[in-house]
């Protein structure tokens, strides 16, 4: 039997391992990226960025909560100017998370990043957080295929497409992005929640409302894989709630092939990706894998 590897193959990209943080915990400074490569994870996922630099929400913008977290950043960042002035290329892989408030925003910031020399973007068009403002495109087929197709057109670089798990039919919406050329489907972003405080008798978060991560969003982001697996043959990248090596066996066997860790990775730091490794490659050694790929959606087969 071959040896043990842990390194996986997505949509081109060769990762070492295939966790990585999700997008929002880091921000967009090189350092910061590195540190989680090197603390194990596959490839780093900058904060998501966009056509303008943006303040985000007021504060309180975060709460934790019994089983999750709570949060209404509102899309801070700096804009992509500044971040292809700081940022020229790299010897790891980078995921550049990015958004618009319309199609044109889209396809300017993917030509602005991947002239800035990253691995891979991912299309950010679910956050739940500036809905009044911007609407969430996700929560449209139709939006998300038309939008995924022109950034595609714009882009030589490897395309993944982050879907909302606050949707009737998460299917229909991944095959749109498979459709119109999306490399692979991350699922799922946070699913818009609320919190009020009983005593000021107030929602906790200045914006009302906020997205929802954590291990409260681990079943129905897991849902949301395992649907996409028996409909989509693109990749699926998990993400929701993966905090131990069982959470992540059980989202490879539902049928993904890469995972993002955002909450657990906010609680717990950098060690959080090596736990994840050694857990799960204790878990392949009892199995007798040597790969991944070899238990990915491996529970559709029971
Ligand atoms: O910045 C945010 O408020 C935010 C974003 Br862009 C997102 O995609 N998901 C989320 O939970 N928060």
């Amino acid at each position: 039997m071959s040896k043990l590897s842990l390194a996986i193959e997505l949509a081109g990209l060769r990762l070492k391992t295939p966790f990585m943080n999700a997008a929002g915990v880091l921000g967009i400074s090189l350092d910061i990226l590195r540190r989680v490569h090197m603390a194990g994870a596959g490839a780093a996922v900058t904060k998501s960025i966009g056509p303008e630099p943006r303040n985000g929400h007021k504060n309180p913008t975060f709460i934790f909560l019994e089983f999750g977290v709570l949060n209404a950043m509102g899309l801070p960042n700096p804009g992509a100017e500044y971040f292809l002035k700081k940022f020229s290329g790299t010897d790891f892989p980078v995921i550049a998370s990015f958004f618009g408030s319309n199609f044109e925003d889209f396809v300017k910031v993917a030509k602005i990043l991947t002239e800035a020399g990253v691995s891979a973007l991912e299309l950010n068009c679910s956050c739940p957080n500036v809905i009044e403002e911007m609407g969430m495109l996700a929560a449209d087929s139709r939006n998300v295929g038309q939008v995924t197709a022109a950034v595609k057109q714009a882009t030589s670089l490897p395309v993944f497409v982050k879907l909302s798990p606050s949707v009737t039919d998460i299917v229909k919406v991944a095959k749109a992005a498979q459709e119109a050329g999306a490399d692979a489907i991350t699922a799922t972003n946070t699913l818009r929640a609320i919190a009020i405080n009983a005593e000021l008798k107030t929602p906790i978060l200045a914006n009302v409302t906020g997205g929802l991560s954590g291990s409260a969003l681990k079943p129905i982001s897991l849902r949301c894989v395992w649907e996409i697996y028996e409909n989509v043959e693109i990749p699926i990248i998990g993400c929701g709630g993966v905090e131990n090596w069982r959470d992540a066996v059980e989202y490879f066997l539902a049928g993904a092939s890469a995972l993002q860790v955002g909450t657990a990775f906010m609680t717990r730091g950098f060690s959080v990706f090596n736990e994840l490794s050694d857990g799960v490659s204790e878990y392949m050694k009892k199995n007798d894998y040597s790969r991944i790929n070899e238990f990915v959606g491996m529970a559709h087969e029971s």
